[in-house]
Parts: structure tokens; C-alpha cells; sequence
């Protein structure tokens, strides 16, 4: 069988016919009301008053609904039950949720909504991750893991560097705002169609705040216009509170978010603040490695523990380092809750190892590539986190790039242009990556498929999986097509709905592919089964010599008469089943908390970027020349989505090191609350050129098809950014003293290249 790995993402033909289909654009049973968010206007206080008559009067405004009207628990609270749905006494964060306004239209609720008085008696605001630590205000306890002694290690190292590190958080900017539509059904049932990665934590989540069963509540999903982490948990409240207006009005509600109201209320990637400490042998080994990451978490703990335990996992990033203590504390402040993010804590945890081997490379006088060359993982090298690397791919990707972009051409080419210009300068690095797949918390990791063969030989399919733009539904028809071997036109992926899958993990953890493809493989497979039994039956041969080729059945590789449309109908005056409901459960992976020693990940994806920038030293600007890659897809099933997934993580993560700069004021006011300030790549600040040529790999066998996961390792390329920049501005300024804070602005390259002397 032959699988056709050059496909394009289907998605893209209906996305430029604008005839995709997002939540927007559900239609509306007459009569819908529309909904808008009363929030917040300060970041920590009490509430001493609210006055909503006036907004109540005004014409066309239905009802505004408060914690008062929650039939259940005020509370959506995942992992720790901290955060309520509306404010009852305080607020928490510039952006709160307190209030839902319902109205006929949409601009009525938002006039209504700047009618509402509200008195705040002020509390101090904490709005960094160090002051929260000062004042001892966390989510939950620290967490370690730790490998050999560092402690001991350090009194043998030739070289200790310590220092300080921040990263910025990162706005997900999905091009589609938060927002639900709410239908009320028969019985008192809602069906809800929701932008969520997570249909399963809004069907439960609304279920809890309505007090009423799970089966009540239906979520339906077709597709996203963008996730990136930020719809994982936080698409919830908006379909709770659209929910809790239709349980209350018996009628439809739609709530979507508009753009400054989704920048202001809702959690963006994790700012960090770290320290950490390396030391090295003389042979630039690192043989001891600690950092603490602290964690700003914002003000409810959302996703952030498991945000936190994934900066431990990659805290070391693709190296092999014998002795390690790492620690990372979720600090309580008074930000929107920080939530998932492309990278997961993973991408803050690996900035700061870059930064030690910068810092390391720059005071010792050798260039970073060769600290970060000498201790690339090797097989059977040993994770602080226990698990044993397998399959590793990091001196593979590594060499494979030095060797196809000819390294030390691309390296005397900087030389040059360095020692010729002198109000321009270049800058290199290298940044390879290691990251883990499957979700760190181990339960999660499972899925179901439920396809259909329909009497006229058609498919349909149900899974777990949301489409957001990623290309899993066409992935999903490749597997279906293949198991078949029918044309993808007679597969159809069905929407995302909680009727028809249940008990779901988000799509998240770049593992929708693998989990929900597994499961569909299965359920292909048992089907498959069952029908080759129906043609030995009919052609009187055994089931172990049926094949199934473009359509038509082949029994010892010769044509038969038999076509798949014609079994089906057979398969049907048998009384076969045409349905099949497969589960899927990653096998081999587990992780003991208590150790913190595991084997959490089914395996990790490896490759190695080359960052070339120059940098204008009159302006402090910058442009990317070029960067090249080499990627670990493993065998890549669907080669043009997953390029397409390495461009666009590159670029995002390129975005995040250098120009996304998110800026509170101490009160904790968002101020980057608008696309006029706050700044993601676009055409013109994209690398001037992207290769990404692949890795030779065999792949891994709980990778679908052995394509491996391609959603979140590359956003960490982009860590070469940072470098490369700062590289070049060492060549014009050789006494800069190295600073470790990102993003990377123009501002922060002209005190580089003109301050910050040691
Ligand atoms: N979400 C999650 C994730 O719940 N657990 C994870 O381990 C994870 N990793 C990456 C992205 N999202
Ligand atoms: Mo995610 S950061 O929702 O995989």
C-alpha cells in the first residue's frame, strides 16, 4: 500500500473559498441573543459595589448574569479549584471576568457594559514571578528533579558560571477570538459549539457550574481558526457562561470575544525568571547544571503545574549532563492565568541552558557551538527524569546540518562580512532541540476512534482530534485512505463532538496525530478484518490472501471482480457490522511524581537549526539572512503539512525571542492590548530564507506511521534567534556584557551594542 505523502492540508480549499466554517458562522435560531464580558478594570481589590441598573435599562438588554446565577459550583478550576467563573468578592487580575451581559444585539450588551459602576477598594498588585516569591505567594509546592550530585560535581569543575535569565510570555494571537454559541435542546439539554481544543473540559466544566450530568451537555467543534495552547483550557469559561445565560433564558446565546476583550482576559505563554549554575572540565563537558525557574503563573493555576513539570523535563535541553538540579516554582501574581503554549514550558526551560553555555562560551573564549557540540546526547544516555534516550537523533541532526549547509562556509562568511563592515555585523548559532512526546501526565495519553463504512461504501469518522489549521484531519483520511485503500474523497472527519467521543483529551502535546491516528488505524484495521472475511466467504479463498488495492479486492495480489462498494453491500446482506469503536493507550510510558523518576515520553524529536541575522548597529534593527534546518519527522506521512508545521513554529518562535513584547504596567494593566503595539512576525521579519531538509530516520514505532510528532519541537528553533543576534552584536561590541532577557527588541540590541559595558 502506498500512502501519498505529498498531499496538501484539504483544509486549504475550503479556507480559500471562505467557505470554512468557525464558530462565527453557525447558524442562528431566530431569536439568538448576543453576550458580552463585564470585566475587571483593576488587577487585586474588593469588590465594594456594583451598580448594573442603569445597564439593565437600557432597551434591548435581556438579563446580566453574576456568580448569583450559577445553579452549581462557581468554579472551572482544572487542575488545582481555584479559579471562579465570575468574581464574587474580589479580583484577581485586569481582565476578570465579573459579569455576563446578555442583549439582543451585540452592540447593545457592549453599550450596556459601559454602563455598569463598579467601586474597587484597592489591594497591592504583584505582577513578576520574583515579587510573588518574596511575598510567598504560590500555586503549589516546588518541584525538583535531579540526576547525580551537582552539589559534588561543581568542587570538580574547571569553570563555574552563574547568572540570571528572563523570558517574556507570548500572545497566541489565533487569527479566531474565544467565543461559543449555546443552543438549548429538549430536556433541558445544551448543545454547545465551542473553539476548543478541549471538548471533553468544556462538556465537564459546563456541567459543573450548571450543576447538572455530563450527558446534558453536548460540545460540538469543527474547527479552529488557531489554538496554539490557548484554547487547551481556556476556551472553557466563554462556552460556560453562553451556557449558563441559555440554562437560564431558554434560549440561544452567542458569546465571541472581540479582539481587545481576548488580549485583555485571557493567559498567555509563562514569563520566566531563572537562575542557574553550570560548570564545566577543561574539555568544555558540562558536568554539573542547576537552575530554579520561577514561574509567573498569573492568578489562578490553569495549566501552570504541568507548564512547570515540563520546564524540569527539558530543562537540559538535547545535552547529556551527568549531574543536575533543577527546581520550578509556580508563582501566584496578579496576571490573567498563563496558560498552554506551543512548547508547554519547555521553550522557557530550554532558554535558560542556552544562556549558561552562552554565558559559559563568552567568559572561557570559545564559540557556544562548541560547548553545546560537546555534550550532545548520545543513545542510552540517562534523563534527570530517568528515562533512557533512545533512538537519539541529536549528533545525526547535529552533524547532518554542520555537513549539508556547509557550517564552516556559512561561519568564514560572518568572519568576512564582519571584519569588511563596520556598522553592520552578523551573527551564527547554532540551536539543536529535544523534545518529549505524549502529554506529561501520563493518563492523558489515550484516544478513541469511531468509524463508520457507510452502505454506499463511503467513510465517516469520529475522533478526539480538533482540526485548528495543523492538518490532523487530513492526516486522519490519509490513515483511513491507506487501511482501505479508497480515494480520501470517500472519507469524510466528522466535527469534534462529545456524543460521539467521550471523555477526551485535549488536542494538545503535539499528540493528536499519534493518539487519534492509532485509534482510527485500529478501528480501520478491525473493520478491514471483518470484511476480508466477508470476501473469503464470497470468493471461497482464504482471508490470509485478501488484499485490498484502489477499490478493488485482490486475493494473491490478482484482481478479483469483487470491488470495495460491492463487499460493503455484501457485508450488509450479512448482517456484518460496518461500525467499529477502537481505543487507544500509549503502551510503555509511566511516571512516578514521588520519584520523579519515569518514563514518561513514548520518544522524543530531534534536529538542529542555523541562524544567520544581521544586524543594522546604527539602528538596532535586524534582519534573519537565513535559517536551516535539519528536522527529525521520523518518516513524515504528510510531507507538506509538516514543513508547513516547522515554518510556521519557527517563525512563531522566532517571534516570542525577538519582537513579542508583552508589557504590564505595576498596576497590572495589559498595555501591548492591541496589534498596534504588541508585534508578531510578519512577511517582512520572517526569515529571508527557511530550509528544512530531513533528518534520515527510521522513525519511531508509537509515532503514527512512524511520522513523528511535528506540532511543537520546532517553535524552539527560534531560540537560535536570540543567540545569533547576540552574537552579533559580541562582533561589535566585544565588551558587552552578556545579557539573558527576552525578547531580543531593537531597544535591547542598542544597549548591547552601545551599553551595558562590563
Ligand atoms: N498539555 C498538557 C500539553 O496538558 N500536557 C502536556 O504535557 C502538554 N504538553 C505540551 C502541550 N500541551
Ligand atoms: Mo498545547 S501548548 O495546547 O499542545
Amino acid at each position: 500500500k502506498s500512502l501519498k505523502r505529498s498531499i496538501k492540508n484539504l483544509d486549504s480549499y475550503t479556507h480559500v473559498r471562505g467557505e470554512s466554517l468557525y464558530v462565527d458562522d453557525v447558524n442562528m435560531r431566530q431569536g439568538t441573543f448576543h453576550a458580552v464580558v463585564f470585566d475587571s478594570p483593576k488587577a487585586h481589590g474588593k469588590i465594594k459595589h456594583i451598580d448594573y441598573s442603569k445597564a439593565e435599562a437600557l432597551e434591548g438588554v435581556i438579563r446580566i448574569f453574576s456568580y448569583k446565577d450559577i445553579p452549581g459550583q462557581n468554579e472551572i478550576g482544572g487542575i488545582i479549584a481555584d479559579e471562579p467563573l465570575f468574581a464574587e468578592k474580589d479580583v484577581h487580575f485586569w481582565g476578570m471576568p465579573i459579569a455576563l451581559i446578555v442583549a439582543k444585539t451585540e452592540f447593545i450588551a457592549r453599550k450596556a457594559r459601559g454602563l455598569i459602576d463598579i467601586e474597587i477598594e484597592d489591594l497591592p498588585v504583584i505582577t513578576t514571578a520574583k515579587e510573588a516569591k518574596a511575598k510567598g505567594s504560590f500555586i503549589n509546592a516546588p518541584r525538583s528533579f535531579s540526576l547525580g550530585d551537582s552539589e559534588k560535581a561543581f568542587t570538580n569543575c574547571d569553570y563555574i558560571f552563574e547568572g540570571e535569565t528572563f523570558s517574556n510570555g507570548q500572545e497566541h494571537l489565533y487569527i479566531e477570538a474565544q467565543g461559543a454559541y449555546a443552543e438549548p435542546m429538549e430536556n433541558g439539554n445544551i448543545k454547545i459549539t465551542s473553539s476548543t481544543q478541549g471538548p471533553t473540559a468544556v462538556q465537564k466544566t459546563v456541567a459543573r457550574v450548571l450543576g447538572v450530568a455530563m450527558h446534558k451537555i453536548e460540545v460540538d467543534v469543527t474547527r479552529l481558526g488557531g489554538g496554539f495552547g490557548g484554547k487547551e483550557d481556556q476556551a472553557t469559561p466563554w462556552a460556560v457562561m453562553a451556557a449558563l445565560a441559555t440554562y437560564h433564558l431558554n434560549q440561544s446565546v452567542k458569546l465571541i470575544l472581540n479582539r481587545h476583550d481576548d488580549l485583555r482576559m485571557t493567559g498567555k505563554r509563562h514569563p520566566y525568571e531563572s537562575t542557574y549554575k553550570i560548570g564545566l572540565s577543561k574539555d568544555l563537558k558540562i558536568l554539573a547544571y542547576e537552575a530554579e525557574f520561577l514561574q509567573n503563573a498569573g492568578a489562578a493555576a490553569d495549566l501552570s503545574p504541568a507548564v512547570a513539570e515540563r520546564t524540569l523535563f527539558h530543562a537540559t535541553n538535547s545535552y547529556y549532563v551527568p549531574n543536575v538540579e533543577v527546581t520550578v516554582a509556580s508563582c501566584r501574581t496578579n496576571l490573567p492565568p498563563n496558560t498552554a503554549f506551543r512548547g508547554f514550558g519547555g521553550p522557557q526551560g530550554m532558554f535558560v541552558i542556552e544562556s549558561a553555555i552562552a554565558k559559559a562560551a563568552h567568559e572561557i573564549g570559545v564559540h557556544p557551538r562548541a560547548i553545546q557540540e560537546a555534550n550532545l546526547l548520545d543513545e542510552n544516555d540517562t534523563f534527570s527524569y530517568g528515562q533512557i534516550a533512545k533512538k537519539v537523533e541529536a549528533k545525526n541532526s547535529w552533524n547532518s546540518a554542520k555537513s549539508i549547509y556547509d557550517l564552516d562556509a556559512l561561519e568564514q562568511e560572518v568572519k568576512d562580512f564582519n571584519s569588511n563592515n563596520s556598522s553592520f555585523k552578523k551573527g551564527i548559532a547554532l540551536m539543536p532541540i529535544c523534545f518529549g512526546i505524549s502529554f506529561t501526565n501520563t493518563p492523558m495519553n489515550h484516544a478513541r476512534a469511531l468509524v463508520h463504512i457507510y452502505l454506499d461504501g463511503s467513510v465517516g469518522i469520529s475522533t478526539a482530534a480538533v482540526e485548528m489549521g495543523q492538518g490532523v484531519n487530513t492526516k486522519m483520511m490519509q490513515i483511513a485512505a491507506n487501511v482501505f485503500s479508497i480515494p480520501i474523497e470517500k472519507i469524510k472527519i466528522e466535527t469534534t463532538n462529545t456524543t460521539r467521543v467521550a471523555n477526551t483529551s485535549p488536542s494538545a502535546a503535539s499528540s493528536t496525530a499519534d493518539l487519534n491516528g492509532k485509534a482510527t488505524l485500529m478501528a480501520c484495521n478491525a473493520l478491514v478484518e471483518r470484511l476480508k472475511l466477508v470476501a473469503s466467504e464470497d470468493l471461497n479463498v482464504s482471508e490470509k490472501d485478501i488484499t485490498f488495492k484502489n477499490e478493488v479486492i485482490y486475493v494473491n495480489d490478482k484482481k478479483t471482480d469483487l470491488t470495495w462498494t460491492e463487499l460493503i453491500s455484501k457485508a450488509m446482506l450479512k448482517r456484518v457490522a460496518l461500525t467499529e469503536n477502537a481505543h487507544y493507550a500509549t503502551p510503555e510510558i509511566h511516571f512516578d511524581k514521588t520519584k520523579e523518576k519515569g518514563h514518561p515520553f513514548a520518544y522524543h524529536v530531534y534536529g538542529t537549526a542555523i541562524t544567520t541575522v544581521t544586524v543594522d548597529c546604527t539602528r538596532g534593527t535586524y534582519e534573519f539572512d537565513s535559517v536551516k534546518i535539519v528536522h527529525d519527522y521520523g518518516k513524515s506521512m504528510s510531507e507538506g503539512i509538516d514543513l508547513g508545521q516547522v515554518e510556521g513554529a519557527l517563525a512563531q518562535g522566532i517571534g516570542w525571542m525577538t519582537m513579542e513584547e508583552i508589557a504590564y504596567n505595576e498596576d497590572g494593566r495589559l498595555l501591548s492590548n492591541a496589534l498596534s503595539t504588541y508585534k508578531i512576525p510578519d512577511i517582512f521579519s520572517v526569515p529571508k530564507d527557511v530550509e528544512v531538509i530531513p533528518v534520515e530516520t527510521q522513525g519511531h514505532e508509537l509515532a503514527i506511521l512512524k511520522s513523528k510528532a511535528v506540532g511543537e519541537p520546532p517553535l524552539m528553533y527560534g531560540i537560535g534567534a536570540y543567540f545569533a543576534i547576540q552574537n552579533a552584536i559580541k562582533a561589535f561590541n566585544p565588551n558587552y556584557d552578556l545579557k539573558f532577557h527576552a525578547p531580543m527588541t531593537p531597544e535591547k540590541v542598542l544597549m548591547g551594542l552601545y551599553g551595558n559595558k562590563k
